[in-house]
């Protein structure tokens, strides 16, 4: 309970949240090609605090939904000003949750931010989860979905994999990329269940023409099956961990 007062104020004050960001690389020759924020808080006496702790607290106490807008806005603020230093365009993904499909105003949400700091939709990608998808609360998802793509977003699967993943929900949905988790991609390429269900998602990918990238790479052996399969995208720690802000700046900023 205390540390829920805590992460009140938090968010009504801000300094002690942070975005980080994991830049996302062409396997082939480690071209940039995007980030995910991914969400800090830095607590003063209990240092980092991972998200997968504080989200669901906020979600239990109804903070999910002021600390998803923190996020967005702070994502769409630090897009422009990479657009006016001069970082590569390349789309920054936010992870949206449950509860910020469900509320309804996601898509005003995202128009505003975007209008407020002058950044194109097309740089802010949506990452979803199967969870999310398919949460009944939210209802027929496909349709917001729809009207996220039409405003310019692209849309990722986040986690793909590891949900309810029913093959007839990627036919329905429109999404331009899956992120495959890194459950299948840590005990690559040895084994043989995991290097089956990789290779058969890449090539069902390639029949929808959904992009994949490859989500918790770590290993040159990881990288070269994932190649040789034709994977074209990944995000892990091998090209990048999560890091703030200033240091993405500074191996990406180049003297114009
Ligand atoms: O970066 P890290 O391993 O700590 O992330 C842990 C989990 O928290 C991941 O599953 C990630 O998707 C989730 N997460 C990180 N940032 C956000 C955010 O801004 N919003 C939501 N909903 N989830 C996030
Ligand atoms: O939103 P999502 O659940 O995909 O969040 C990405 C999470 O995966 C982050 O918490 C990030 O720290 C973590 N991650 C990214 N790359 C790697 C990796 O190569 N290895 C491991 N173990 N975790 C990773
Ligand atoms: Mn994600
Ligand atoms: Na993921």
């Amino acid at each position: 309970l205390e540390l829920v007062n805590e992460l009140r104020r938090a968010l009504a004050q801000g300094d002690q949240l942070e975005l980080y960001y994991q830049t996302q690389h062409r396997l082939e020759d480690g071209g940039l090609v995007g980030m995910e924020a991914l969400l800090r808080w830095r607590h003063p006496q209990q240092g980092m605090i991972s998200p997968g702790d504080f989200i669901p607290l906020a979600e239990r106490h109804g903070l999910m939904a002021a600390l998803g807008n923190w996020v967005i806005d702070r994502a769409v603020a630090q897009l422009a000003n990479w657009q006016a230093v001069g970082m590569p365009r390349v789309p920054v993904w936010v992870n949206i949750s449950a509860l910020q499909l469900i509320q309804g105003d996601l898509e005003a949400r995202l128009a505003a931010a975007l209008t407020r700091h002058h950044v194109p939709a097309a740089l802010l990608g949506l990452e979803l989860t199967e969870s999310v998808l398919l949460d009944e609360r939210a209802g027929d998802v496909s349709p917001r979905l729809e009207a996220l793509r039409a405003q310019g977003h692209p849309i990722a699967i986040d986690d793909f994999g590891t949900g309810y993943s029913s093959m007839a929900y990627l036919k329905r949905l429109p999404v331009d990329k899956l992120k495959l988790d890194r459950a299948f991609i840590r005990a690559l390429p040895e084994d043989v269940a995991d290097a089956a269900i990789v290779a058969a998602v890449l090539a069902m990918a390639r029949g929808l023409s959904l992009e994949v990238i490859a989500e918790g790479v770590e290993t040159e052996p990881q990288r070269d099956f994932l190649i040789a399969e034709g994977c074209l995208y990944t995000q892990g720690f091998l090209f990048a961990r999560p890091q703030p802000a200033a240091e993405v700046e500074a191996r990406y900023l180049r003297a114009l």
